[in-house]
């Protein structure tokens, strides 16, 4: 019993060897295999190369088909890289690297041959050019009278030392009314006037660049002396005097002993500037919620020189702004002691300034783009 016991268990010992030796002797033939499967490629990547340089691509046919052939989905690259699978792991890496390059390699070949394709279109659409002739003339674009004008207003209040400031174009009540002393039952709030948000009424377009000038003065950084210049939006009919949009510029100065005289020589010096120094000016009295006293700023007419003409309805005057000292109530719902601090503020229509300096007659033609209207501002500055 126990001497058939040690026969089997050395049988048992023998077989296993002769089995171990097979395995190993099978797996040196595959790596070997492997390896000259590797050898095999690499040999073909090279025959490749010498194709793909020798090809030639003498239309666009030509080059398609170089694409399909070696690139395309089922092209020579993809069937390459899909060989990784046969290469022996220590030589994955290797093969790899060596992919990567033929494809970056056979990519340029295509690209080179496409440019050259591409060069020689080139050069027969321009067959029998004349290159002496002259070229076409490109017309020349004016900056629109509207951005003239305002730049014109900024550099001389530049010069006074009001520098600029812009805000949202749609705003909260409290800024574009509120703060301006507009009580709940003014007109300017009514909805015939203000475009209100349909979705969210609490918001509307701004009417007026006021809103800037409150906003700058809860900011409570003293002196203030800036321009507003900016778009508005108004519930107008469309007009030859009015639109639903136009623009504003607002002056605010506030710190302490500003007075009337300063609004007076501020705005003087302004006229000046913008239309001539033979220009006069004169003030009326008027009303505006958010200044106390207000007043009205004429200019002597452009035209005639005040002698009186159609254009100032034979008066000799025009008006072009509205102004005043700031209402106290809009100083302390900003924040300012009134007490401590005045200033004054200014508004005009950035159009109306436009059409008095050029003599515009319509409003409109502002918005309309005529390239014959806007060419004449070629040469303006
Ligand atoms: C604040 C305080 C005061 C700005 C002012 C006017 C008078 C005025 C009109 C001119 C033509 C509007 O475009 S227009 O229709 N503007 O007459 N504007 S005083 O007063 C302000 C502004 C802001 C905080």
């Amino acid at each position: 019993m126990r001497t058939t016991i040690r026969f089997l268990k050395v049988t048992e010992k023998k077989q296993s060897s002769y089995l171990q030796d097979a395995s190993i002797l099978l797996a040196l033939a595959l790596l070997l295999y492997l390896h000259l499967i590797m050898e095999v490629l690499l040999q073909q990547i090279e025959q490749h190369k010498q194709a793909i340089t020798g090809f030639s691509a003498p239309n666009t046919d030509a080059l398609e088909a170089f694409r399909i052939q070696y690139l395309g989905t089922k092209g020579l690259v993809k069937t390459l890289m899909g060989e990784m699978k046969n290469v022996p792991n220590e030589d994955k890496r290797a093969f790899g690297q060596i992919m990567n390059e033929f494809k970056e390699f056979t990519e340029a070949r295509y690209d080179a041959l496409k440019e050259l394709l591409d060069a020689q279109h080139v050069d027969a659409s321009f067959k029998g050019f004349d290159f002496t002739l002259p070229g076409d003339n490109l017309p020349l674009g004016s900056r629109h009278p509207i951005s003239i004008v305002r730049n014109r207003i900024i550099s001389i209040f530049k010069r006074l030392g009001f520098a600029v400031a812009e805000g949202p174009e749609i705003e909260d009540d409290w800024h574009n009314f509120g703060a301006l002393n507009l009580p709940e039952d003014h007109p300017a709030r009514d909805m015939q006037d203000t475009f209100y948000i349909n979705q969210d009424p609490a918001w509307l377009l701004r009417t007026h660049t006021s809103n800037v000038q409150i906003r700058e003065m809860e900011k409570g950084h003293l002196p203030i002396r800036m321009i507003m210049p900016g778009r508005v939006y108004r519930n107008e009919t469309i007009s030859a005097r009015a639109h639903c949009f136009f623009h504003q510029v607002e002056g605010l100065y506030v710190a302490d002993n500003v007075s009337f005289a300063d609004l007076k020589q501020t705005l003087y010096f302004f006229v000046k500037e913008m239309f001539g120094q033979d220009v006069k000016i004169r003030f009326r009295p008027s009303y505006f919620p958010f200044t106390e006293p207000s007043a009205e700023m004429d200019i002597s007419c452009l035209i005639c020189g005040g002698t009186g003409c159609n254009v100032c309805k034979q008066t000799g005057w025009v008006e072009i702004l509205g102004c005043g000292m700031v209402h106290p109530n809009v100083l302390s719902n900003c924040g300012i002691d009134p007490n401590k601090y005045t200033g004054f503020a200014f508004g005009t229509g950035i159009e109306r300034i436009t059409m008095l300096k050029y003599q515009v007659k319509d409003l409109r033609l502002f918005s309309e783009n005529d390239v014959r209207f806007l060419n004449q501002f070629t040469g303006a500055i």
